[in-house]
Order: structure tokens, then C-alpha cells, then sequence
């Protein structure tokens, strides 16, 4: 935002800030004079910082940063967005988690997202969160929107990119421990549609098929599916059963293929077995031909669910030129699959293997294609980088940096280096640099480092153990997310930036990818009052719909009565139309508290069980009135 543009903003908020204040007192006056604002908050292009320049890490007061981090947030259940390369926490997103301070799954809204059980509650009130990855267009961000996964029910969530916000939430039929999550980058079939139309779901756990109680104790017959979903109705499109496990997944940039890490190969399920054999494998999925196969009417289905499900077995996948899968080995126990922003390579860590292994992309094609004999030379380069590697990311010029999780390192290597060495000539050095982190690095993620447009400024790298670089605080550390500077041959660490428990994975957009809407839409809210004057009680019966306008620094109503066992819905409709007004709701005794951001609605629905007096009150400041805007709730004995 240039700084003319800001002061605009500031003054618009000084604005709507005395013009509510104005109106205290006045009941029903209608609303203020105002202006609607929306500013999107990332207008300009972010121009490269120049080698030589100290990466900035600290912003001066009112100073905005140049990227997004979208991370994750663990089994915390939520997402977060961090301003990079300061590292500031700007919002927190709920997602598979309850949240008080916006009311995510206390409103009805957000009930209706998250789903339901008959009796009203939540389906479930945990979700566990690893990956989070951007909608795609001509190979980069698009901005439209985030997907992420729920490990442990099996749910897929999309945030919408112009607010942060969920609006859908799918549950998953036939899995467990869905973990790896990656949106196609293009069309496999149509070169004309060259954004995201699909999402692809990794699936960790083998489960018995359905999972109803049957055959619980042969392993023998558990199985794990691969899942596509939908992009914009988030429907889940089709599964394919695979030998083995799924663990990270990732796409590649001409849209034919996902693929996925297994670390169980063997199907075991015990940790000893998992890690039977010195050779796992990445699997392949050749989107097309899986599409084709179910339209041809090749699949099956799985108890209640209706998915059609194609058979991705080794066995069943034998002949190239049919083949929907194909297995390329990979040592041992391998985490993390990522590919490489020139579209060439898919890198696979090996985890217990301190190798990383590059995969050819068009040699997997080759093989599909019957023009390579043996997946096996897909493989174009298996290489020692350390010990524990698990998460690879690039700068767009050719290099590779790759976490190792036991050495507490990143590690740089040159892709084109290795492949050579990898193919005989052993005076190449193929690693470049190392640097120790603290400690123990998960995911790592470079500047647009997912996308072709990767620009090789800095990384992060979210380390799983923080030890003691923060103030002690109890047996619980957070994380350190640590910023490396990688625009020169040498990696500089930069910075630490603690994180609530438990980020996996982030990706770092550019701002400008980023278009926000700063101001609701009431027309885009049903149950949204059109006036103040629209503010009252309405019963049917036992039930009492509750319609109140919030607009600072009051509600109207400002009382209202209802009955002892009234099921009563509250809607309540900010009118106030300046940014960043938001007004809160919440009732003492009856678990109510949410908030409602200009020009919108939200509503909430329970049992009035308690009689007396009940003071609903604001609990977002928005007004030097904020403490005195309330509203009194009369519950009458019945
Ligand atoms: S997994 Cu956590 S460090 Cu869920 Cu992406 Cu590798
Ligand atoms: Cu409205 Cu505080
Ligand atoms: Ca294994």
C-alpha cells in the first residue's frame, strides 16, 4: 500500500469513529454517514530485494511485510496467517477447532460448515492440521483459495483467499489419518483449463473396508485411498485404492499427475514392520486415465458411500499402457514429496535413508506411455544430504534445500549437480551449503517456493523443538519457525519467530497474489436485516426468532424478553459499514459469545433454561461506548 493510500484508510476509521459517536444516544436513528472501504490490501507488486541488501526482518511502525504465510496450525485445529519476513501473527483461522473470539462453531453459520449431529452439536470439535496449499493459476498463486487437511477425521476444509475465512468442509468417506493434500496446477485433459479443478487426499492409516466391524483382525485386508475432490463444489469426485500407504502428496506443473510418499509399503501396523524393508516407494497417479476408467465405468464402491473407487494395485496396474498408477521405489520410510518449480522433478526424502531421491517427471511419463521400460529409471538421482531427510524446497535456480530432521540442518544441493554425480561423474559436489537450525526441522518452505514463479529471497524452516531459544514457560515450548535469507550461495539464518503448537507445513505467497474484501456484503447474508428498524421479537409458537442491529455504539433492541423454554434465535446484523468495526455478542449463563463484522450476520440458536436477567454485551472494543453497548435479555418463568 503506498502511503497515500494508508492515510486514506486511517482517516476512513477516524471517520467512522466519530460518526458512530455522534450517534450515542440516538435509538434507531438509521445509519451513519459513511463510505464503504475496500481496499485491497496488497495492491502493488513486491519488488525483489537486491543481493547485498540486508533482508529486512523487522518492520519500521506502519510498515507492511511483503509476503503472506499461510501455516498451519496442528492439532490446535486452526490455520494461521503470519506477515513475512517479520514473522508477525496477523490472524488466526478457525477451522476444525471452536473458537470463542470469533465464535467458529458457536454461530449457526459456522455450525452449518463444520456439519452437525441430529441434536444440533458439532460433528466433531478436534481436527488436527499439516498442510496447507493455494489454488493454482498458470503455474502460481492464484489467490482464490486455501485447502487444508484434517488428520484426524478425514475432513478437507477451503478457506476462501479474499477473506481467510472456511466456507466449506468435506468429510472424506473410507479413510483415516488423511494427511498429504495437494490442488492439481492444471487440467490433465483440457489446455485450456490451466487453474485448479481438483484437490488430491493422501491417506496415511489402512482401515478394513467398510470399517463397520468387519475383519478387524487381518490387517490382511486393510486398505488405504487415494481421493480427489472437487476444487469448487468440494465433493469428493473419485478414490483409488493403493497397496501401501500415503503420506505427503504433490502435483505435477502439466497437470497429469499427483503423486504420493509411502512409508508403509508393507502394510504393517506395527512401527517394526512398518520399516521392514530398505525400499518404499512414490506412487504415481495418471490423472486422465483414472478419470477415463470411471467414466467407462471400471470401479467399484465401498459400503453406504457412492464414491467410485478404481483399483490402483500393483497388481491390477501391471501393464504400462493401461496403467492408472505406477510405484517408483524409494529408500526407506520416505517423508515428503515435492516438486520442483521448473516442472522436471518430484524430490522425495528418504527419512530413514539419509538419501533424497529425483524423479524424473518425464520419465514416469515415458513409462506410462510405453516408452520406458523400467519405472525403476524414472530415478534419476538418489543422493546422500544427511541424516532425517524430510521436506525439500527451491529458489528457482536449479538448488534444492532440504530439512534434516536429526542433524537439525538444511541442507543446499544443486539438483543438475546431483543428477550428474548420481550418474558417474563423482568430482561433482553437489552440496552447495549447510546450515544448523534449532532444532529438529520439519517442513521447510522457500518465497513462492511451490510455484514457478519461485524467487529464491528467503525460507522458513519450523522447527519441532525450540528448547531454549524463548523465555522458559512451563514444560509446553512452542516452536521456531526460523528465517533463512537464501539469495546468495551461503544461507544466512535471519531470524526465530515462535509459534503456537503445531505447525507442519506453510507456504509463503507474494501480497500482491492476495486480494482481500475489507467489507461484508449484507446481500450476501439471507437472514440479514435490511434496516434497524427491522430490530424485534417474533414468535411461533415456543420458538422466538430475536432480530437485533447492531451499529455502534448500540443494539437495538436494546431489551427483549422471552420465556422459559423458548428455543430462541438471536440474528444478529452489524449495520456499521466503516472497516474494522466489528461488534461482539455475547450472553453470561448460556455459553453465547461470537462476533459480527461489518456488513454482516450471524446467528445463534439454544434453549432459554434459566430465568433472570441476562446482559448481553459487546466484547469486541469497537466504540469509547463499546462497555455500555448491551442489550438486556429478560428470561420470564414459563
Ligand atoms: S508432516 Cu509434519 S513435519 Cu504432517 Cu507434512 Cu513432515
Ligand atoms: Cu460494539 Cu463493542
Ligand atoms: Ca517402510
Amino acid at each position: 500500500m503506498k502511503p497515500k493510500e494508508r492515510e486514506m484508510v486511517v482517516d476512513e476509521r477516524r471517520r467512522g469513529f466519530l460518526g458512530a459517536a455522534a450517534l450515542a444516544g440516538l435509538a434507531g436513528a438509521g445509519l451513519s454517514a459513511g463510505v464503504v472501504v475496500t481496499t485491497t490490501s496488497s495492491r502493488e507488486a513486491v519488488a525483489a530485494t537486491k543481493e547485498g541488501d540486508e533482508l529486512k526482518v523487522h518492520m519500521k511502525p506502519g510498515e507492511l511485510d511483503t509476503y503472506y504465510g499461510i501455516w498451519s496450525g496442528g492439532h490446535s485445529g486452526e490455520v494461521r496467517i503470519l506477515g513475512l519476513p517479520s514473522g508477525r501473527e496477523i490472524k488466526r483461522i478457525p477451522v476444525f477447532n471452536i473458537d470463542c473470539m470469533s465464535g467458529w462453531g458457536i454461530t449457526n453459520e459456522s455450525k452449518a460448515i463444520i456439519g452437525t449431529k441430529p441434536d444440533g452439536s458439532l460433528l466433531f470439535k478436534t481436527g488436527d492440521t499439516h498442510h496447507v496449499h493455494g489454488s493454482y493459476k498458470d503455474g502460481t498463486y492464484d489467490g482464490k483459495y486455501f485447502w487444508v487437511n484434517d488428520k484426524t477425521h478425514g475432513r478437507i476444509a477451503r478457506i476462501r483467499g479474499d477473506r481467510f475465512e472456511v466456507d466449506k468442509i468435506t468429510k472424506i468417506p473410507n479413510i483415516q489419518g488423511f494427511h498429504g493434500i495437494f490442488p492439481d496446477k492444471r487440467d490433465p485433459v483440457d489446455p485450456k483449463i490451466n487453474y485448479t479443478t481438483r484437490v488430491f487426499c493422501g491417506c496415511e492409516f489402512h482401515i478394513p473396508q467398510p470399517n463397520d466391524g468387519r475383519d478387524l483382525d487381518d490387517p490382511s485386508k486393510y486398505f488405504a485411498l487415494f481421493t480427489c475432490v472437487d476444487a469448487e463444489t468440494m465433493e469428493v469426485r473419485w478414490q483409488c485404492k493403493v497397496d501401501g500407504n500415503m503420506d505427503l502428496v504433490a502435483t505435477s506443473f502439466d497437470g497429469r499427475f499427483a503423486c504420493a510418499n509411502q512409508y508403509n509399503t508393507e502394510n504393517g501396523v506395527r512401527y517394526e514392520e512398518m520399516m521392514a524393508r530398505e525400499v518404499d516407494a512414490c506412487v504415481f497417479f495418471d490423472i486422465a486415465r483414472i478419470e477415463k476408467a470411471i467414466k467407462e465405468g471400471k470401479y467399484f464402491t465401498i459400503g453406504n458411500s457412492k464414491v467410485p473407487v478404481v483399483d490402483g494395485t500393483r497388481a491390477a496396474n501391471q501393464d504400462p499402457k493401461t496403467a492408472l498408477t505406477a510405484y517408483v521405489p524409494v529408500p526407506k520410510n520416505p517423508h515428503g514429496v515435492n516438486a520442483s518449480p521448473d516442472g522436471k522433478y518430484m524430490v522425495c526424502s528418504g527419512k530413514l535413508s539419509p538419501t533424497v531421491t529425483v524423479i524424473e517427471v518425464a520419465k514416469v511419463a515415458d513409462w506410462f506411455d510405453g516408452k520406458l521400460d523400467d519405472i525403476r529409471k524414472a530415478v534419476v538421482a538418489e543422493v546422500e544430504v544427511g541424516l532425517g531427510p524430510l521436506h525439500t524446497t527451491f529458489d528457482g535456480r536449479g538448488n534444492a534445500y532440504t530439512t534434516l530432521f536429526l542433524d537439525s540442518q538444511i541442507v543446499k544441493w544443486n539438483i543438475d549437480k546431483a543428477i550428474r554425480y548420481y550418474q558417474g561423474d563423482k568430482s561433482v559436489q553437489y552440496v552447495i551449503d549447510r546450515v544448523d537450525v534449532h532444532y529438529q526441522p520439519g517442513h521447510l518452505n522457500a518465497s513462492m517456493g511451490e510455484t514457478k514463479e519461485a524467487d529464491g529471497q528467503f525460507l522458513l524452516t519450523g522447527c519441532k523443538f525450540s528448547k531454549d531459544r524463548f523465555l522458559p514457560v512451563g514444560p509446553l515450548h512452542p516452536e521456531n519457525e526460523q528465517l533463512i535469507d537464501i539469495r546468495s550461495e551461503k544461507m544466512k539464518l535471519l531470524a526465530d519467530h515462535p509459534t503456537y503448537p503445531e505447525p507442519h507445513d506453510f507456504i509463503i505467497v507474494r501480497r500482491d497474489r492476495i486480494r482481500t474484501q475489507q467489507v461484508g456484503k449484507l446481500d450476501e447474508h439471507p437472514l440479514a436485516l435490511k434496516r434497524v428498524e427491522d430490530s424485534g421479537v417474533f414468535r411461533e409458537g415456543n420458538k422466538v426468532t430475536v432480530k437485533v442491529a447492531a451499529y455502534a455504539p448500540q443494539y437495538q433492541l436494546r431489551e427483549f424478553e422471552v420465556k422459559v423454554g423458548d428455543e430462541v434465535t438471536i440474528i444478529v446484523t452489524n449495520m456499521d459499514i466503516v472497516e474494522d468495526l466489528t461488534h461482539g455478542f455475547a450472553i453470561p449463563e448460556y455459553d453465547i459469545n461470537f462476533i459480527v463484522n461489518p456488513q454482516e450476520t450471524r446467528s445463534v440458536t439454544f434453549i432459554a433454561d434459566k430465568p433472570g436477567v441476562f446482559w448481553c454485551y459487546c466484547t469486541h472494543f469497537c466504540h469509547a461506548l463499546h462497555l455500555e453497548m448491551r442489550s438486556r435479555m429478560i428470561v420470564r418463568p414459563a
